[in-house]
């Protein structure tokens, strides 16, 4: 069966994105959302939880040794809901990146999301992937139960694919 993430290269690639708690708490959900939509890209899994201290650390793992690690971990835990998603399409690990922006808001370009909704490195909004096995390590993370994510074909699928 075919990888957690799809195949990375084909428009089956999939990445996990993740509105944070100022994200929620500001109202950009919907902001956030018809960014993808919009671009062509397909939702495949969606919900809205507050992220258990284990999860939160594990998600950001890499960045243990970190002196913001702690306030990250709290930042992600506050009670908040965390909007988990999965999108999928053309190259949506790297052009989800690009449409973040860059990770401190003020270095992000106006125009990404970071650089059209915040400022600070601390509350900015969302999260993606960055890689194809961050995309895999993520996904399972986030939607490891079986049957939460859905394969479904959108009717303007011809509209948007094409190879050529
Ligand atoms: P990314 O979210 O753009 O991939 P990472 O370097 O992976 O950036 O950092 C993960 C998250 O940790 C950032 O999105 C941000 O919320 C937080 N973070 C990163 N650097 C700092 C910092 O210097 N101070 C406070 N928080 C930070
Ligand atoms: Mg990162």
């Amino acid at each position: 069966s075919k990888p957690i993430a799809g195949v990375k290269g084909t428009f089956s690639e999939r990445t996990f994105i993740a509105i944070k708690p100022d994200g929620v708490q500001r109202g950009l959900v919907g902001k956030v959302i018809s960014r993808f939509e919009e671009r062509g890209y397909k939702l495949v899994g969606l919900k809205a939880l507050a992220p258990s201290k284990e999860l939160a650390e594990k998600h950001y793992d890499d960045l243990k040794a970190r002196p913001f690690f702690a306030g990250l971990v709290n930042y992600m835990t506050s009670g908040t809901p965390v909007i988990a998603m999965v999108w999928e399409g053309k190259d949506v690990i790297k052009q989800g990146r690009a449409m973040i922006g860059a990770t401190n808001p003020l270095e992000s370009a106006p125009g990404t999301i970071r650089g059209q909704y915040c400022i600070s490195v601390g509350r900015n909004i969302i999260h993606g992937s960055d890689s194809f096995e961050s995309a895999e390590k993520e996904i399972g993370l986030w939607f490891g139960k079986a049957g939460e994510l859905v394969e479904w074909t959108p009717a303007n699928v011809d509209w948007i694919q094409s190879d050529n």
